[in-house]
């Protein structure tokens, strides 16, 4: 009976308007999945690329350092592009508005996906590279834009479950990498610039929808202070006459930020009630990053045929598959279950996995079916990843930080996240030609040291109120934190910015 009206409520909620811009909106997270896990399965191909270039620009062929250096940093300088870009998501979002940024942003992938094109018409490898740069830059803006479009569009029931599809479109765009990438479709030696340039056509789809979508009634309403239009776009979006609950939330909101300055970057740090919050969700991100997952969505073609797999780009979809089941499965318990559990198993599941995965290639020589167990251990390494420190971190982060703080928050954390995602990219390659078999040892001690971290240190945020929280940090830190008591840090700070 609940059930049934749990759904009917979803029903009604759920309208064509909303359904439309939350689709749009999350062909940007698609993107940014796409072309994390494009540069995966074409990699040797495209390697002899870089080697035939080479070759005849220098009349001699490359050798394996330079090989090596180059193909890491056509993989690693997405991240260095995700990180400006997600820097400057908030240069955008106040000036243009929310859905105007997105469009904006689809100029970057035009160029990106010419760079990357033509890189071989031009034997240029350089292009590529650049190309990689400027997809970063864009998909750093999309995973700025796309959660805080969705949220601020979806009625505050649905708020979580709605979230989580930006989730969703990044590991199905992953997923769409994987396949676009096997050897008959595009990932052959003269399709490989196509599977490369695809990235133009989800950004044609866009930016023909993205006119059809609403601006953010948050953005209209607290940011442009235009009411009435905020009003009707609401009233569309909720396919109902009653939204004086939303607009009082939003306004109640608005006055919360006025009586609460915006924190810099800076004082986040300085700032002793924000300082250990701030530690811990850079430590989150971290977690997700260092667990070694993008180890797998960058390189486990590569991992599957040093573990035997007879045909590794199959194996590489089944991750994807395994990715994207498991990101629905999240969907579900993460709105119910507590967030640090979740975290914990995950980042427990995950340490074993790799410890079966490294066992596994280390005897592979030995016994032939090991390859199976690579295989499962890859997969259920995956899969833990999507249960606990794939979604867990941002749910964190957003619900660690009220109003004021929140927007350097998430930018610090995005910082985080990109560079240690660069660092992964960058040096995967070369700790792997060091280790052999044994690199996954090293982000199974990651990920137990992650397990303490978390045990110790992360508060639960489910449920809880930014002020509870902070009481809980104040209580971890002892005495020496109470001498600021909140009330006086915000006046503080509010004195020393004139401008916001
Ligand atoms: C580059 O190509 C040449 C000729 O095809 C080949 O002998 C050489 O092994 C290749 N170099 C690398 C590093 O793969
Ligand atoms: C951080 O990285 C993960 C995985 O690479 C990704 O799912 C997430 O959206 C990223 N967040 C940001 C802000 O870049």
């Amino acid at each position: 009976m609940q059930s049934l009206i749990c759904v009917s409520l979803l029903y009604q909620q759920v309208t064509p308007q909303l359904m439309l811009a939350v689709g749009t909106a999350v062909i940007g997270s698609l993107q940014f999945g796409y072309n994390t896990g494009v540069i995966n399965a074409p990699q040797h191909i495209i390697e002899s690329f870089y080697n035939e270039t080479w070759s005849s620009r220098f009349s001699e062929p490359i050798s394996q350092t330079t090989l090596t250096a180059l193909w890491s940093l056509s993989v690693a300088i997405f991240s260095v592009g995700g990180m400006f870009g997600s820097f400057s998501v908030s240069l955008f979002v106040n000036r243009f508005g929310r859905r105007n940024s997105m469009l904006m942003a689809n100029v970057l992938a035009f160029i990106a996906a010419a760079f990357m094109g033509f890189s071989k018409l031009a034997a240029s490898f350089e292009m590529l590279i650049v190309g990689r740069f400027i997809v970063g830059l864009y998909s750093g803006l999309c995973t700025g834009f796309v959660p805080m479009y969705v949220e601020e569009i979806s009625p505050t029931s649905l708020r979580g479950a709605l979230g989580t599809l930006h989730q969703l479109g990044v590991v199905i765009g992953i997923l769409m990498a994987q396949i676009f990438g096997i050897e008959s479709i595009m990932g052959n030696a003269s399709l490989w610039p196509l599977l490369l340039g695809f990235t133009l056509l989800p950004a044609v789809l866009q930016c023909v929808l993205l006119p059809l979508c609403p601006e953010s009634p948050r953005y209209l309403l607290i940011n442009c202070n235009e009411e009435s239009k905020a009003h009707s776009i609401l009233i569309k979006l909720r396919g109902t006459d009653e939204v004086s609950e939303d607009m009082q939330e939003m306004r109640e909101e608005s006055q919360q930020m006025k009586r609460e300055k915006t924190v810099t970057i800076p004082e986040l740090f300085r700032s002793p009630i924000y300082r250990q919050p701030i530690f811990v969700a850079i430590m989150l991100q971290l977690s997700q990053q260092l667990s070694g997952i993008n180890a797998v969505f960058y390189y486990s073609t590569g991992i599957f045929k040093r573990a035997g797999v007879s045909q590794p780009v199959y194996a590489t979809i089944g991750t994807g598959v395994v990715n994207t089941a498991f990101t629905v499965v999240s969907l579900f318990v993460v709105e119910r279950m507590g967030r640090r559990p979740l975290h914990l198993v995950g980042l427990m599941g995950m340490a074993v996995s790799a410890i079966f995965l490294t066992v596994a290639m280390a005897l592979l020589d030995q016994i032939r079916w090991m390859s199976y167990v690579s295989i499962a251990a890859i997969f259920s390494f995956v899969a833990f990843f999507e249960i606990g420190p794939g979604p867990i971190p941002w749910f964190i982060v957003a619900e660690l930080f009220s109003q004021g703080p929140r927007p350097a928050a998430i930018a610090v954390a995005g910082f985080s996240n990109w560079s240690a995602n660069f660092l992964v990219g960058m040096c995967f390659q070369y700790v792997e030609q060091l280790c052999g078999p044994y690199v996954f040892i090293i982000f199974t001690v990651l990920l137990l040291g992650f397990f303490v971290f978390t045990y110790f240190k992360v508060p639960e945020t489910k449920g809880r109120t930014f002020d509870e929280i902070a009481a809980g940090f104040r209580q971890s830190a002892g005495q020496g934190a109470d001498k600021y008591s909140a009330p006086d840090e915000f006046n503080t700070l509010r004195g020393d910015d004139p401008d916001l």
